[in-house]
């Protein structure tokens, strides 16, 4: 297994292995992947609370092999997490994040906006502002032999300075600058995203799947409204109702209630970019 890149120049506030973040930080000027990094340091046996940063990547990664659009001036991150719950309890860590990273856009965006746009989590993985994704989640995890649960990595992409353009995604973008949030270091936010994701892992440790799920949707985009999801054939529609104790999407529609455990809440069609 080839070592771990090194970083191509000192990275600076944000120092690795900086004592007044909750985790343990290493810090990349440029990487492939932050989630591939991880994945090669679970492999060096890296400890729980490890956080891998980088200034850009080259091959960022959303789910079923998308692509993550990865330029300098937004935040990559992936946190190593070594949780003792069984595996199936581990999904709980894609609302852990997701509403970290609602609370940090919210935190660096409640300044003196006169008409702030709404931040709001989208099920499963996205945190939107306005209706437009300007984060996304991806949780990658393994386990060993006999089931337990080896490690987690929760991969955060953040769009700080920029955004993609509407031929480069599915669902609308946005970024924090687009929103109006004063000039602002991919540092800076890491720093307010890891308190805060200090304080949700906590309230996840403390008040279980229950707790996540209730700030979760306190939070969630189109809670109570018509929905449409993508599960691979045709889309599945309805009024969506929340996430059950397992984090599947509840969905009533004319045929009854339904759950969803994989699949992508589509744009309205009215939205526009
Ligand atoms: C995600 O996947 O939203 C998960 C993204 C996770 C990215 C982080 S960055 C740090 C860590 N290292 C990695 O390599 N990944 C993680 P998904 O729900 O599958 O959404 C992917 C889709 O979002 C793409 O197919 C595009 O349509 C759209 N997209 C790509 N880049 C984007 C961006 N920067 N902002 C908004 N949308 C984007």
């Amino acid at each position: 297994m080839p070592p771990p890149q090194r970083p191509r120049e000192t990275v600076a506030p944000v120092a690795d292995g900086d004592p007044l973040l909750p985790f343990q930080l290493i810090a990349y000027d440029e990487v492939d992947s932050t989630n591939t990094v991880a994945k090669r340091l679970c492999g060096a046996e890296a400890s729980d609370r490890t956080l891998v940063w980088a200034r850009r990547q080259t091959a960022g990664r959303g789910r079923l092999q998308r692509t993550w659009i990865s330029p300098t001036g937004n935040l990559y991150a992936s946190l190593i997490l070594r949780p003792q719950v069984a595996a199936r309890e581990a999904t709980a860590l894609t609302f852990v994040a997701a509403v970290a990273v609602a609370d940090a856009v919210s935190a660096v965006l409640a300044d003196d906006r006169a008409d702030p746009a709404p931040v709001r989590c989208k099920w499963p993985n996205d945190v939107l502002v306005g209706g437009r994704k300007i984060a996304g989640i991806l949780l990658e995890s393994a386990t060993t032999a006999d089931g337990r649960l080896e490690w987690v990595i929760v991969g955060i992409g953040i769009n700080v300075a920029s955004h993609p353009p509407p031929s480069q995604t599915i669902y609308p973008a946005t970024s924090l600058a687009a929103e109006g949030a004063p000039a602002i270091a991919p540092e800076a936010v890491l720093e307010t995203l890891c308190r805060r994701l200090d304080d949700r892992l906590r309230q996840w440790a403390d008040g279980g799947f229950a707790a996540t799920r209730a700030a979760w949707m306190a939070r969630a985009h189109d809670l109570g409204r018509p929905i449409a999801v993508d599960c691979g054939g045709a889309p599945v529609c309805g009024v969506f109702r929340g996430l059950d104790e397992d984090g599947a999407l509840v969905i009533e529609g004319d045929d009854g209630v339904r759950r969803i455990s994989a699949g992508d809440v589509l744009p309205k069609p009215t939205t526009t970019n």
